[in-house]
């Protein structure tokens, strides 16, 4: 049967530009659907890095400006991969023509933006989703099926750190393509809402939602040059923010994310302790996942490594044969598979606009704690 044509409309060429681009030409290769992602058209203001980046991917078009694009009869879907400052103009504007809006993590500069691009997909009753990745990588996956199958118990305690050393140099600019993450203004936070963001998402996914937190954040470097302006600008956004939380399932959590522990690239790691068993997992080593079950025969008991590649766990009937790896790429790969099954089924795929502004609603706390000293409540 011919599949459905679902035109892509992919606003931003960057790392994440790229992410979503080969997620969607992959995706029809593996999984079974009846919908098949187009890479119709491509918009940017750089004309010169936007035409590279679409004759690399195979875009069938151009724009350079994003309004332009929304209001093409001929696009579906509007993937907002664009800075974080783009997000809320681009969703509402989308959601009003009528399309289907994905968004890069995270959703808003802050919840307040959320909640608006929610109101706006919600009026519009369009199919909706902000991309976290990680959920989708196997391990990830399966940590969320022993999770909900009961195999640890009740939880104790959640860890999870995001660990990067990219901007220790004072050297380093804020502002532009690729540093925009330092510029408060267009970031929204520093490490709170980029990395931090990450493992929040992971961590309600699993273990439930936040009843408060309390955080310390720090700038290290208090002056960069700025990009656009050429002078020396204050720096607003957190280089390092550490939290804790209490969940409402009674589980005690801690969370550090940092672009300051030398020797880390992208160290996200979680750990989770049950009353039966716990697991931990790490993006350096994506395909495992730890487990250590109590109930275990007591000479034999200890950490397994799970090597998350055979065709009984999650994703992985869909690719190579037992024990070949998969990659980062792929959870996005997953994330496009899910998302269009949802389209489909109608049972759509998570997290949604809404379900994603839960995180956002957390890392405002974060950053407000870490501003006042106080415990903040996660309000519903
Ligand atoms: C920042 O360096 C970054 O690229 C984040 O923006 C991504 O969301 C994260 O997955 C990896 O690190």
């Amino acid at each position: 049967m011919a599949k459905k044509k679902l035109n892509i409309g992919m606003v931003g060429y960057g790392f994440m530009g790229r992410a979503h681009s080969n997620a969607f030409s992959q995706v029809s290769n593996f999984f079974q659907l009846q919908h098949e992602p187009v890479l119709k058209a491509a918009c940017a203001r750089d004309q010169g890095k936007l035409k590279a980046f679409a004759d690399q991917w195979g875009y069938e078009s151009t724009e350079s400006d994003w309004r332009k694009l929304v209001e093409r009869k001929d696009i579906d879907v509007i993937d907002i991969a664009a800075s974080n400052d783009m997000h809320l103009e681009i969703a509402i504007a989308a959601a009003e023509a009528g399309k289907i809006v994905m968004c890069e993590k995270p959703l808003g500069r802050n919840a307040a933006e959320s909640a608006k691009m929610v109101a706006a997909v919600e009026k519009a009753k369009v199919p909706n989703m902000v991309w976290y990745n990680y959920r989708r990588v196997p391990a990830v996956t399966l940590a969320k099926q022993l999770i909900d199958e009961g195999k640890l118990g009740k939880i104790f305690h959640y860890r999870a750190k995001f660990l990067q050393d990219w901007t220790i140099s004072a050297d380093l600019p804020q502002g532009g393509q690729g540093l925009w993450r330092l510029d408060v203004n267009v970031a929204g936070s520093g490490v709170t809402g980029d990395l931090l963001a990450h493992c929040i998402d992971t961590a309600m996914w699993l273990n439930g939602g936040i009843d408060k937190v309390i955080g310390l954040t720090e700038t290290f470097i208090k002056e960069r040059e700025h990009n656009l302006t050429g002078k020396k600008e204050p720096v607003g956004i957190d280089d390092a923010s550490l939290f804790l939380a209490r969940f409402s399932n009674g589980s005690l959590a801690n969370f550090e994310a940092t672009r300051y522990a030398r020797g880390h690239k992208a160290l996200y790691t979680l750990e989770i302790n049950g009353e039966k068993a716990s697991i931990m997992w790490d993006l350096h080593d994506l395909h495992r996942l730890q487990y250590f079950d109590h109930r275990d025969e007591g000479r034999t008991r200890g950490w397994r490594s799970i090597h998350v590649t055979d065709g009984d766990h999650p994703y992985m009937a869909k690719w190579w044969v037992p024990g070949l790896q998969i990659g980062y790429e792929h959870s996005f790969i997953h994330q496009v598979a899910d998302f269009i099954e949802g389209l489909e089924t109608g049972k759509p795929a998570a997290p949604t606009f809404r379900e994603a502004m839960a995180t956002d609603v957390v890392t405002d706390a974060v950053l407000k704690s870490a501003r006042t000293g106080q415990w903040e409540n996660i309000s519903a």
